[in-house]
């Protein structure tokens, strides 16, 4: 299970909160629970960047300045639940680059091969930015690759590019998962 950036910048009072980010954290813990029990990997991501990391805005980039390496704001959520064997992946630590998913460039996909690792489950922030990223890698990796869609939420104010994100995800061969019921 990859449990991506559930990091205190990406949630209420972080310099680029996802609206609604804090509800999807008992959620994603009772997930993580529960995969853990089935003896799944769980592995958390954290945006890791530099203070003039290129995706700032003054440095001409898209987003205001979040995650800064040994930050308060890069740290995981203090709400969030993970086994103390779960593997951490660090990603957009190198200034001139943006890493939006979890197997750009960490190795990470090699590791869970070797590990005999053949499915995964994506969730965590934000749906339509790095969980997107991850699990569009994660599909053409070759993995089995679900989208815990009930589990994430999209940075984008505008409602419909969450929307977007689980269609191209679809598209992409990603199986998307609903982890509640919808009454
Ligand atoms: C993310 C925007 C910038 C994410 C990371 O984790 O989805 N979004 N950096
Ligand atoms: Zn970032």
């Amino acid at each position: 299970m990859l449990v991506v950036d559930v990091q205190n910048d990406f949630c209420a009072g972080g310099r680029l909160a996802v609206d609604d980010a804090d509800q999807i954290i008992p959620l994603l813990n009772r997930l993580i629970a529960a995969a853990r029990r089935a003896g799944a990997t769980i592995v958390a991501s954290r945006d890791w960047h530099p203070p003039d990391h290129v995706s700032f805005k003054d440095q001409g980039g898209t987003w205001p300045p979040h995650c800064v390496q040994e930050s308060t704001g890069a740290a995981f959520h203090p709400d969030l639940q993970l086994p103390e064997d779960a593997w951490e992946v660090r990603k957009g630590a190198s200034r001139n680059r943006d890493q939006y998913s979890a197997l750009d460039g960490t190795g990470l996909a090699t590791q869970l091969k070797e590990a005999g690792i053949r499915r995964v489950w994506v969730g965590g922030l934000a749906l339509d930015v790095c969980v997107r990223a991850t699990a569009l890698d994660a599909t053409e990796a070759g993995f089995e690759t679900h989208l815990l869609v009930d589990a994430t939420r999209p940075v984008n104010a505008d409602p419909g590019d969450g929307d977007a994100a689980v269609r191209e995800l679809a598209d992409a061969g990603v199986i998307t998962e609903s982890s509640v019921s919808k009454e």
